[in-house]
C-alpha cells in the first residue's frame, strides 16, 4: 500500500458521517493488514465518543465494495439475532458508520477504500493471553459466532481472498518464492525452507479431504486470533468478534486452529527467544472446550476429532506464509522491524514441532469434550 498522508485521511474524516469536533486521532491496534485509527469526537452535551476508521488493504482484498457487502449481510444478520436473544446489538457485533453518501464505505482520491466503525467501548483486545478465562471466554465466542451464522446464506458471500486456507495452493505459491528468490534470501533461511518441504502432507490435508467432499463447508470467520475479538473489561466475557473481513465458506477446524496457533502460544507471534515459545496444554484444553461448547451440538464428532489437525495445519500455512513474505520482500504482513516476518515464521514452525510432539496429548483432550 502506498504510504498515506494527512492530507488523505483528512479527506476521509471529512466524507464519514461523523457527528461533533474531532479533538483527538491516531492509529490504533495491532492488526497486520488493514491501517487502523481511533478518532475522538466531542459532541454537544454528550461528551466524548469514539470511532474506528479503516484504511482498507486493497493488496490484500482486491474487491473492497464486495467486501463490505459480505460485512453488511453478515452484521446486519447478527445483529437481528442479537436483539432476539436479548443482547447488545451495539457491543455484540461491529456497526457500520455510514460515509456521506450513504455508502458503506469511501472511495477517495488516491484510490484508496475507507471504511468506519463504532468504537466497542469498555472493552480490549488482547495480543496475548494475560488470563486464561478470557482464552476460554473467547473460544465460547467465536464458536458461538459460527453458530449463529449456520444458517446464513453462504451463497451470498463474496470469497474475498481466493483459497485463502487452501494450503496445498499456499504450499505451490511458496515454492515458487523459493525458486524465484527475489530478495536473494533463500539461502540464509534454508532450514526454515526443508521444514516446509519436509511437511507436504500437512498442507495437502485438509484440501484433499475436501475434495473428496468429506468435510462440511461452513461459514466461518477464517482469522480468529485473539486480537479479533473484544473482551468485555468487567464480565471478561468476549462480547464481540472483530476483523470480519474473511468471513467465508471454511473449515470449523481452521477456526479452531487460528485462535490455538496465536491464543495457545506460549509467547508472542514475533517472538525471537524460541525457547519461549510453546504451545500450552492448558490453554489449548480450555479452548477446545468453550469452542465446542459455542457451537453448542452444530460440529460433527468428525470435526471434533480433526481440531488437532486444524491446529496444526493452521500454525503451519501461517508459519509458511510469513516465510513466503519474507522470501519476496515483506509485502503482505506489515513488519515494524528487519526481519520480523522470519520471525514470526520462526514461532509458527517451533509450534508445529512442538506440537508433533505433544499430539497424543491434543487428541486425548478433543475426545475428551466429543462425549460431552
Ligand atoms: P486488521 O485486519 O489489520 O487486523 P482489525 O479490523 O482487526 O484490522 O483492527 C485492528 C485492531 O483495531 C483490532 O485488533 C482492535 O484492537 C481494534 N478495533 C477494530 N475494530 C474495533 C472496534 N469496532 N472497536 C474497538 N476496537 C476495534
Ligand atoms: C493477519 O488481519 P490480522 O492481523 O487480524 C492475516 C491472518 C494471519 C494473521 C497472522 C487477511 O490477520 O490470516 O493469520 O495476520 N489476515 C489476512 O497474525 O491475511
Ligand atoms: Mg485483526
Amino acid at each position: 500500500m502506498a504510504l498515506l498522508t494527512q492530507k488523505q485521511k483528512d479527506e476521509a474524516i471529512a466524507n464519514f458521517q461523523f457527528e461533533g469536533i474531532l479533538i483527538e486521532e491516531g492509529p490504533y491496534g495491532s492488526g497486520h493488514i488493514n491501517d487502523t485509527f481511533l478518532l475522538k469526537f466531542e459532541i454537544a452535551e454528550m461528551g466524548c465518543i469514539n470511532v474506528i476508521l479503516q484504511r482498507m488493504n486493497k493488496d490484500v482484498f482486491s474487491n473492497p465494495v464486495e467486501l463490505m457487502e459480505n460485512i453488511m449481510g453478515v452484521t446486519s444478520y447478527l445483529r437481528k439475532k442479537i436483539i432476539e436473544n436479548g443482547g447488545d446489538p451495539e457491543r455484540e457485533t461491529l456497526n457500520v458508520i455510514p460515509a456521506v453518501d450513504g455508502k458503506p464505505y469511501y472511495l477517495d482520491s488516491q484510490g484508496d477504500y475507507w471504511r468506519s466503525y463504532k468504537f466497542i467501548t469498555d472493552a480490549t483486545s488482547y495480543d496475548q493471553v494475560e488470563k486464561p478465562e478470557h482464552f476460554y471466554q473467547s473460544a465460547v465466542a467465536f464458536g458461538n459466532f459460527q453458530r449463529l451464522l449456520a444458517d446464513y446464506p453462504a451463497e451470498t458471500l463474496h470469497e474475498t481472498i481466493k483459497g485463502f486456507h487452501n494450503t496445498k495452493a499456499r504450499f505451490a505459491v511458496f515454492k515458487k518464492a523459493v525458486e524465484e528468490d527475489v530478495m536473494g534470501r533463500a539461502s540464509q533461511v534454508q532450514k526454515e525452507i526443508q521444514f516446509v518441504l519436509d511437511r507436504e502432507n500437512i498442507a495437502d490435508y485438509f484440501t484433499d479431504l475436501l475434495e473428496k467432499g468429506e468435510l462440511p463447508l461452513r461459514v466461518t470467520h477464517n482469522d480468529t486470533k485473539l486480537n479479533n475479538i473484544m473482551i468485555d473489561n468487567k464480565t471478561g466475557r468476549g462480547i464481540c468478534v472483530i476483523d470480519l473481513d474473511t468471513v467465508m465458506p471454511g473449515l470449523a477446524m481452521n477456526d479452531f486452529g487460528d485462535s490455538i496457533r496465536f491464543g495457545a502460544s506460549t509467547a508472542a507471534e514475533d517472538e525471537r527467544d524460541l525457547d519461549k515459545v510453546s504451545c500450552s496444554m492448558e490453554l489449548f484444553d480450555l479452548y477446545a472446550k468453550g469452542f465446542i461448547e459455542g457451537c453448542a451440538e452444530k460440529l460433527t464428532a468428525r470435526e471434533i476429532e480433526l481440531m488437532p489437525m486444524g491446529a496444526k495445519s493452521m500454525t503451519f500455512e501461517c508459519g509458511m506464509r510469513f516465510l513466503t513474505d519474507y522470501l519476496q520482500g515483506d509485502n503482505y504482513f506489515k513488519i515494524h522491524r528487519e526481519g520480523q516476518n522470519l520471525d514470526r515464521c520462526r514461532t509458527q514452525f517451533k509450534l508445529v514441532e512442538d506440537m508433533e510432539q505433544k499430539w497424543d496429548t491434543m487428541q486425548e483432550i478433543v475426545k475428551k469434550y466429543s462425549n460431552c
